[in-house]
């Protein structure tokens, strides 16, 4: 039977360590992501791991569990060789743990402390009297544990507790009760992953004849085998003979001197936390986030929602108005002046950097942007903005397992609420390009005044000439230019070039304002992909990163390099 107890790999503390400290960050890359009931049991062995490996690893905590009446505090004695654990007629008797401690108590303490062993429960076995007798077993920690089957749901409840702290099992059946249904499967079943830390006793094996002794084992094994435990030690014991309980004492010298067991059971127990965590992660990796028609679908419907194609023809209207202002015959150009200018009328700079930005008193650091009076999006707009962040996170997300897919919708849409805002901002502070004043609208406006005065002068020469006629005074001489009198040719052809210079600077002006009208789309297009990026691309990008991380992650946990 020792061979049997042995038969177990051995584990690595090193590689336990490794694998519990992926697990803590299997549980930091989820955090947030995936519901909390199904990260509780990863959560209660990370801190039950990092708790037993630091208080002890030179004992060994060995539970007898079982059916009330088994005889669990008989076997307690006999293996102690002392009554220290009362045994009664009266079932249930054992109501709470007992242990006893093999070698000194004061480093086992810390260990009961934690286990919930109460002070008055606690025995040590070795004495100075027993001399080497004890020695084989010193580091183990024996506890009897109420049972499992009892009457008092209390018991239950503290048997679900214990058994979750010790590092091994040992099972113990009566020849009665041996295959009652309870035993095999809330228990026996649920251990089949430690079926390194598992043994079972076939107790008070005196009541049955001899030569039935074998046929109830094999029975017996052939009920662990159904229930996934295949291999584990099984002995038949007596508790009332002190020469019946002498293998099953082997094995737990052989147990206890290997010091294997608790991280065995720590390994056993990453094994069930992996395999039960293993279908929130799916065999392939997330892939490299949302794809380029996804993000252009974004940009588009967040350039509808902020308003962009009016801001654009605003931009084209006000570089036209601008434009006619300065370059346009001199004598009309006031009117102009009596229509607003689009851009300001949407509050828009046009020119000259941000709103806000350049005044002496301005921070240098990102600061609030004036709102603009863009009109609010329609309907139609904030629905098409709704389908292409759900359209990102469909094709980013949709092929993970479940829950992934919602965390990603969830993330695209946690900043939604803030991308009006961000919207606003972003268009106010993009430089549309608009010129105020560029050199080549003076230089024609300059003309247009050279021509203007031109006429005027001509004007004033004519009628002067008409006055003095008028009043019969001598009239000079008009130089003649040709057939043509200078005044006339003055007066017409300054009218002339005026009509002619408006008429080549039109079409360049609607040119240069299409050209204006696209590159503020350029940039407007920048902006609001800015927002994208930062209230929707970048939340789903950190749920793919946390998604491969927790892969990843668990992996490693699962002993896979
Ligand atoms: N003949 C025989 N009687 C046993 C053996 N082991 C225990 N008994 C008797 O079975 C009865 C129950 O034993 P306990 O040790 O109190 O059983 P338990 O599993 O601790 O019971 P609870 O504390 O109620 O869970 C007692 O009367 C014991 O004397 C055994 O190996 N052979
Ligand atoms: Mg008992």
């Amino acid at each position: 039977m020792r061979e049997a107890l042995r038969g177990g790999q051995r584990v690595d503390p090193d590689d336990l360590i490794t694998r519990l400290d992926a697990v803590r960050r299997f549980l930091t890359a989820v955090d947030g992501h995936l519901p909390d009931e199904r990260l509780v049991p990863a959560h209660t062995l990370v801190e039950r791991a990092g708790t037993r490996l630091a208080l002890s690893r030179d004992h060994t905590v060995v539970a007898l569990a079982g059916a009330t009446g088994s005889g669990k505090s008989s076997l307690f004695n006999a293996l102690a060789r002392l009554d220290l654990s009362p045994v009664g007629v009266r079932r249930p008797t054992t109501g709470v743990a007992h242990a006893c401690v093999w070698g000194p108590l004061d480093g086992a303490n810390r260990l009961l402390d934690w286990i919930g062993v109460l002070p008055r429960h606690r025995f040590i076995r070795e004495s100075a009297l027993d001399g080497d007798d004890e020695s084989a077993l010193h580091g183990l920690v024996l506890l009897d544990l109420p049972d499992f089957d009892s009457v008092q749901h209390a018991h239950r409840l503290e048997v679900d507790r214990l058994l979750g702290l010790v590092d091994l099992v040992i099972w113990v059946v009566d020849p009665q009760k041996y295959a009652d249904r309870l035993v095999h499967t809330a228990y026996l079943r649920e251990f089949h992953r430690h079926r390194d830390v598992t043994l079972v006793v076939l107790n008070q094996a005196d009541r049955l004849p001899p030569a039935e002794v074998p046929r109830v084992l094999d029975d017996l094994r052939r009920l662990l085998d159904a229930d996934g435990l295949t291999g584990v030690p099984l002995l038949a014991t007596t508790a009332v003979d002190p020469s019946g309980t002498t293998e099953l004492r082997a094995s737990l010298e052989s147990t206890v001197a290997e010091r294997q067991a608790s991280l065995r059971r720590l390994a056993g127990d990453v094994d069930t936390v992996v395999e039960r965590l293993a279908d929130l992660v799916g065999p392939e990796p997330a892939g490299t986030g949302p794809g380029a028609a996804g993000t252009r679908a974004l940009t588009d419907a967040l350039a509808g929602t902020a308003g962009v194609p009016a801001v654009t023809t605003a931009v084209e209207q006000a570089y036209r108005h601008r434009a006619t202002g300065a370059t346009g015959w001199p004598l009309v150009r006031g009117w102009r002046h009596l229509r607003p200018d689009p851009l300001r009328r949407l509050h828009l700079p046009g020119s000259g950097g941000p709103v806000g930005s350049g005044g002496p008193a301005d921070e240098p650091t990102a600061r609030p942007v004036a709102a603009t009076s863009v009109p609010d999006p329609t309907a139609a707009q904030r629905s098409a903005l709704g389908l292409a962040v759900r359209a990102v996170a469909e094709q980013a997300g949709g092929e993970l397992p479940v829950p992934w897919p919602a965390a990603v919708t969830g993330a695209a849409r946690s900043r939604l609420g803030d991308v009006p805002d961000a919207l606003d901002r972003a268009v106010a502070g993009t430089d549309l390009g608009v010129p105020e004043q560029p050199l080549w609208w003076r230089l024609v406006g300059a003309l247009q005044w050279l021509v203007t005065l031109t006429a005027v002068a001509g004007l004033a020469w004519l009628v002067l000439g008409y006055a003095l006629g008028a009043l019969g005074l001598p009239d000079p001489d008009e130089p003649m230019v040709g057939e043509v009198p200078l005044p006339t040719l003055l007066f017409l052809g300054g009218l002339l070039a005026g009509l002619l210079v408006a008429a080549v600077t039109r079409p360049v002006v609607r040119w240069a304002a299409r050209r204006t009208r696209l590159r503020a789309e350029r940039r407007l297009t920048a902006a609001v992909a800015g927002v994208g990026e930062e209230h929707v691309l970048t939340p789903v990008r950190t749920v793919l990163t946390s998604y491969t991380d927790a892969r990843d992650a668990l992996r490693v946990a699962a002993g896979k390099k």
